[in-house]
């Protein structure tokens, strides 16, 4: 008579040996990936590009809720400069700037990384103060900046109006001549491509939902709106979302997370030379390569996570910016739209291992990331490869918080925030 039973059956399945049986527990999953970087803005993308590229992990997964570049990446306005005051900041913009020069070349892939030159207005006193000492600053640092008289700023900015009978009259400018743009999406889809050559996976539409960890503290994957994911290492770049992120293992991150706006104008031949910001009258421009003004503002005033923010800042910026530039009045708006930026106290960012070994967070560039982009990606690439901070980023550290050692930019953000 044939034996039916259940252990009789799984002995014929598995060649009728006893040691079937180690086979029927569900193994422990094994590291799948080197390193995995949530989200696939610049930060994250270029990351995985110079862990590929500089220090030869190629099994890496980059993991985004929703499309490549479609976060802050894809909705700033792209204004590059290294002006900031600190010994700190100037190192890790002016790196950054410094690796604009040849991205192109670099990616093979045109970021039409454009230094035309970024100006910012000063209208009282104490801007005038702030602005020279910032001058000053930057060129003890080796960093490019210089003061103009109204007269030279109009001089670099033709439509600039330096009438004295405006409510807030332009007394002069700092004017950083390697700053200037860079188109955006070019910049996500340049180092997407790159990774993608070198093996990188970009996996999208995939929600991290959670960071594992094992009975030791250490990271051992995500879990994700595909299933689990293993790995080491988790780097963690998903811009005003990093708080959120970061509770799943269990931190609480000194972040506050802001809708930031910005607008376009309908497209018009070139009219606009460079960069201007006025972070007094609270509105900055430029003039894309299709020939948009790109117009934007400080950050709306409450916490959130919309995409949107209120009305009232884009009619309050235009108002600025037709005061300053008069021949822009008859012009007409197409589009705007908001992002959310993360902040940290200091306004400046976090590059840093955490308290949990094999977590690495990126995070709290408030207003002002984009600029940093490759710089923050090429650091950040080592941080995560070599388990310790590269020279430039380590003072951006989480425990400066605690610690007290603030590296105080709220005034070189120039965007309210
Ligand atoms: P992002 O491009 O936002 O990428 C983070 C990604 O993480 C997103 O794609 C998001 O979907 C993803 N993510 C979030 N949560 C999860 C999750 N749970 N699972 C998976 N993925 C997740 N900076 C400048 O230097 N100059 C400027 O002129 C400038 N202008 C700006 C104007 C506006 C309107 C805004 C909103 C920002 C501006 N910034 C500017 C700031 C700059 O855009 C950001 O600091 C920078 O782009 C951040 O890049 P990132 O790659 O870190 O973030
Ligand atoms: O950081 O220069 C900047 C910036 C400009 C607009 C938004 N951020």
């Amino acid at each position: 008579m044939q034996n039916f039973s259940a252990f009789a059956l799984l002995q014929r399945a598995f060649g009728g040996h006893a040691s079937w049986q180690p086979q029927w527990r569900t193994p422990e999953p094994k590291p799948a990936y080197d390193a995995i970087i949530v989200g696939a803005g610049g930060h994250g993308l270029g990351t995985a590009y110079y862990l590929a590229r500089e220090h030869g992990l190629r099994n890496i997964a980059v993991i985004e809720r929703g499309w490549l570049g479609g976060g802050n990446t894809g909705r700033n306005t792209t204004i590059i400069r290294s002006n900031y005051l600190f010994d700190e900041s100037a190192a890790l913009y002016d790196h950054a700037v410094k690796m604009w020069e040849t991205l192109s070349q670099e990616l093979n892939y045109n970021v039409m990384y454009s230094p035309r030159g970024v100006m910012m207005l000063a209208h009282t006193i104490h801007d005038i103060q702030v602005f020279k000492r910032h001058v000053h600053a930057n060129r003890a640092n080796g960093v490019d900046n210089e003061w103009l008289t109204a007269e030279q700023a109009k001089e670099f900015c033709p439509p600039l109006n330096i009438s004295p009978k405006l409510r807030y009259p332009v007394l002069g400018a700092a004017l950083q001549r390697r700053g200037g743009t860079a188109r955006h999406d070019a910049v996500a889809w340049g180092y997407a491509r790159g990774a993608d050559a070198m093996g990188v996976d970009i996996i999208q539409n995939c929600e991290v939902t959670g960071i594992r960890r094992g009975p030791d503290g250490a990271v051992t994957g995500v879990e994700t709106a595909k299933g689990f994911i293993a790995s080491k290492k988790v780097g963690v770049v998903a811009a005003g979302h990093t708080g959120v992120v970061m509770a799943m293992a269990g931190l609480r991150m000194p972040l506050e997370s802001f809708p930031l706006q910005a607008l376009v104008s309908e497209p018009v031949k070139p009219v606009f030379p460079c960069v201007v910001m006025s972070n007094t009258v609270h509105a900055y421009i430029s003039q894309s390569d299709k020939g948009e003004l790109v117009i934007g503002a400080g950050t709306d005033a409450f916490v959130s996570y919309s995409q949107r923010g209120g009305l009232h800042i884009p009619s309050h910026t235009l108002d600025a910016i037709c005061e300053l530039f008069p021949m822009f009045r008859r012009m007409r708006m197409l589009r705007n739209w908001g992002g959310i930026v993360d902040t940290t106290p200091d306004r400046s960012p976090i590059i840093a291992k955490t308290p949990v070994p094999g977590l690495y967070v990126n995070c709290g560039w408030g207003t002002g990331g984009f600029k940093a982009t490759p710089g923050s990606a090429h650091v950040f690439a080592h941080t995560i490869a070599r388990d310790e901070p590269h020279p430039i980023n380590a003072p951006f550290t989480m425990e400066r918080f605690r610690d007290g050692v603030m590296i105080d930019e709220a005034a070189a953000a120039a965007v309210a925030h």
